[in-house]
């Protein structure tokens, strides 16, 4: 077949994790009333499926297609770091912290079913990624079937799994590949998504409301908030193809930090000047909300320079790398040329 370009590979791959998640969140259950959380499913439904640019997803793919990862594992993986960034932007829109009502163009999840369901979507969201980072396709959305762990060590790679019975900890029936570190992609996904690093920052951040920032400490609210879970991402589909050697690992951390940077500097900017039907959600609310962003620390035109600086640095750190990588650099592209 007549390889894809890389927008068509974007394309692609963003549909084919809408439908990898589709597959993995629970859905209705077919029980009488009161018998199953139908209502709850639903709305992690609503959530997560029909939106958002699956930055995220994309990232690992894109990592993990430059080691030859297992597709099973990276789809695993993909899903995961979006339904940890999904349960963040749920919570962060409730009305104790942003109080958003809008979000990927739609009336926000509290808005839709309610502040208490709201909060529990996230919280169900984020125990559901880790379960399916670690168990084969279709098993998380099946109420019951999941085998207690099976205490076999994580870094087995599994010769062959019956569907729907899983082996918590085990991994996918790749027959040859490398052994899949599982346990260390446990560990990266939790660390990225808690308080060292996205829950952190984002108490970080709003501590930092009307309070002025040094530039040192913007970049480590940054880094922590955003930062770490589109980093996270790239290690992820780099640790799906196994451990890495060192050199390709530090230039893809690298390349990681970078990015997770550039998009937020990205985000702020946008704040200011695209429009609210563009973003999916109200323009200008950081500002209003007197938040410490890149562009009211340095301003636009400053703010704009980083972009641009980042967008070279995260090219630059994948210098040493072929045409395997043009993934990783068409999404570097991507999430600066959102300014243009
Ligand atoms: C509530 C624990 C907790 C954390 C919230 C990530 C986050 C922390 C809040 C999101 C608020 C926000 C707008 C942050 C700025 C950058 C950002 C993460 C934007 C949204 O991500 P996109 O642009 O969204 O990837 P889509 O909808 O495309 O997935």
């Amino acid at each position: 077949a007549a390889p894809l370009t890389l927008s068509a590979w974007m394309q692609a791959r963003a549909a084919h994790v809408e439908a990898a998640l589709a597959a993995r969140l629970p859905g209705p259950s077919g029980l009488a009333a009161g018998l199953a959380p139908d209502r709850l499913h639903e709305a992690m439904r609503y959530a997560v499926l029909g939106g958002g640019k699956r930055v995220r997803p994309l990232l690992v793919y894109a990592a993990g297609e430059l080691v030859g990862a297992d597709a099973a594992v990276l789809d695993g993986a993909a899903c995961a770091v979006e339904l940890i960034h999904v349960y963040s932007l749920v919570h962060d829109d409730m009305p104790a912290m942003d109080n958003d009502d809008m979000r990927r163009g739609r009336p926000t999840v509290h808005v839709q079913y309610g502040e208490a369901m709201a909060m529990l979507v996230g919280d169900a969201l984020q125990t559901l990624a880790f379960e399916v980072l670690v168990a084969p396709a279709g098993s998380a959305a099946q109420a019951g079937t999941v085998a207690p762990a099976s205490g076999q060590p994580a870094e087995r790679p599994l010769a062959a799994t019956a569907p729907g019975s899983v082996k918590t900890g085990d991994f996918l029936p790749a027959t040859d590949s490398a052994p899949v570190p599982v346990a260390a992609m446990v560990t990266a996904l939790a660390r990225a998504a808690g308080s060292w690093g996205m829950a952190g920052g984002q108490a970080l951040d709003i501590e930092g409301v009307g309070v002025r920032l040094s530039r040192p400490q913007l970049e480590a609210m940054h880094r922590a908030k955003t930062g770490a879970m589109l980093s996270v991402s790239v290690t992820l589909g780099l640790l799906a193809g196994g451990e890495p050697p060192a050199a390709l690992a530090a230039a893809v951390k690298r390349y990681g930090e970078i990015i997770g940077l550039a998009f937020q500097v990205v985000d702020d900017i946008l704040d200011v000047t695209a429009d609210s039907a563009t973003l999916g959600k109200t323009a200008g609310k950081d500002q209003a909300h007197d938040k410490p962003t890149y562009v009211s620390l340095l301003g636009l035109e400053a703010a704009r320079a980083l972009a641009a600086d980042l967008h070279r640095q995260a090219h630059g750190s994948l210098a040493g790398l072929g045409p395997e990588a043009d993934r990783l650099r068409m999404l570097a592209d991507f999430i600066v040329e959102r300014l243009h």
